[in-house]
């Protein structure tokens, strides 16, 4: 491996996974290839733009002529492929998107890196195409049953990562991470969301009764993991990327209300997510074999999370603007005038 090309690398954890790599392969070059959706912002990638092993690429995966040619110009071998429509509430209001770049998308990248002699493809994906799981854990070989678009869209992607190792014999790994959070995460996911509201003193809509559940994993543990399976995953093989730290979405919300010095009163209970997920849970042991262990622990991840947020208004202040403010009205406008305060019970469906 030598010349990665990073899709999605503007965006959130492809952005924290191009730092990391720069830093810790001195003989990497690295070329992001994004196409600057809404998600995607180049102030991610500050840190790292006059480094003289980096490229940037403006460009859609599922163009072929685009993919085709960023290839050849930077005589690429190596594959890791972030892009994707990332968030289930917009995968609910307008599906478009998601079928294109997480499905056809991944697709015409496969095919291209095929046609390029591309020596290695790594798929990164989520605990989500297993659904929802009441008790225990989800394994790689557990059947996929997608919830939402997203989640759909991405298990189809993921489907065509596996049938191109199987029909052609291509090099392929994929990785299934849990909910991630940390630095530069736009601030339509819940831990962002919240923070960025209650830090001014915004109200936080709860979905439904705030009792699901997900496992919460820093971002440089996401990229580490990832590190370690693109370079020892066996190939046509799925590992598992869990954080070991499960969390009902109420708690999680006290406990950022706690780090803030804010009061529990902006809690608001409102309509739930339809096709809620109740628990996300997944077992580790395969990526563990792989030698891999966890760096940071929940509650100093948090900290440090909090406090970039708190020390980087400049960077979300801008994003909480124009097309934002569009999706906050149409996610939130009604179901806030319908919410219950924190002091209620029950939940406001
Ligand atoms: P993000 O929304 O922050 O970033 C996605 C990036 O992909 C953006 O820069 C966007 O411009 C780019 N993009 C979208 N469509 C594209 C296309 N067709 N061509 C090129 N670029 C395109 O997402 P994220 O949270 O950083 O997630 C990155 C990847 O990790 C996704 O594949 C997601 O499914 C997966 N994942 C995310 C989480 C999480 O908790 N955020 C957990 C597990 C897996
Ligand atoms: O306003 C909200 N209120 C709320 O209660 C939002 C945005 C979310 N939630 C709940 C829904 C979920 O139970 O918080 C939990 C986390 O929600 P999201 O941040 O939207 O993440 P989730 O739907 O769990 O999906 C995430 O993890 C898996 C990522 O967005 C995906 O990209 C990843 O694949």
């Amino acid at each position: 491996m030598k010349n990665l090309l990073v899709t999605g690398a503007a965006g959130f954890i492809g952005s924290n996974f191009v730092r990391y790599m720069i830093h810790k392969y001195p003989d990497y070059n690295v070329t992001v290839f994004d196409k600057l959706t809404y998600a995607g912002n180049l102030d991610n990638l500050k840190p790292v733009e006059d480094n003289p092993r980096y490229a940037f690429v403006h460009g859609d995966i599922a163009e072929r002529a685009a993919v085709r040619a960023a290839l050849a110009a930077h005589d690429i071998d190596t594959i890791v492929n972030f892009a994707a429509e990332s968030h289930v509430d917009r995968s609910i209001m307008d599906p478009d998107a998601f079928i294109h770049s997480n499905s056809f998308g991944v697709y015409v990248l496969l095919d291209e890196g095929l046609k390029a002699g591309i020596e290695r493809f790594h798929q990164v994906s989520t605990d989500e195409v297993y659904g929802s799981i009441k008790e225990g854990f989800f394994k790689e070989g557990d059947p996929f049953e997608p919830n939402s678009p997203y989640a759909a869209s991405k298990a189809g992607g993921e489907l065509m990562v596996r049938a191109y190792h199987i029909t052609h014999g291509m090099n392929t790994v994929i990785t299934r991470g849990s909910n991630t959070f940390g630095p530069y995460q736009y601030p339509e996911k819940v831990m962002p969301f919240f923070l960025t509201e209650a830090l001014d003193d915004r109200p936080l809509p709860l979905y439904g009764d705030g009792m699901q559940v997900r496992d919460w994993l820093y971002v440089d543990d996401h990229c580490s993991a990832i590190d370690l399976v693109l370079h020892e995953g066996e190939p046509g093989e799925a590992y598992n990327v869990g954080g070991e730290h499960e969390m009902h979405n109420i708690d999680l919300t006290r406990a950022l209300l706690q780090i803030l010095g804010k009061p529990e009163s902006l809690i608001r209970f409102v309509a739930d997510r339809p096709g809620h997920d109740g628990r996300y849970a997944l077992d580790c042991g395969k990526l563990y074999s792989l030698g891999f262990e966890h760096s940071f622990s929940f509650e100093s991840a948090l900290a440090a999370t909090v406090e970039w947020y708190k020390a980087n208004e400049w960077w979300w202040r801008k994003i909480k603007t124009g097309e934002y403010l569009e999706y906050y009205k149409k996610q939130y406008a009604e179901r806030m005038a319908k919410a219950q305060s924190s002091d209620s019970t029950g939940s406001a469906d």
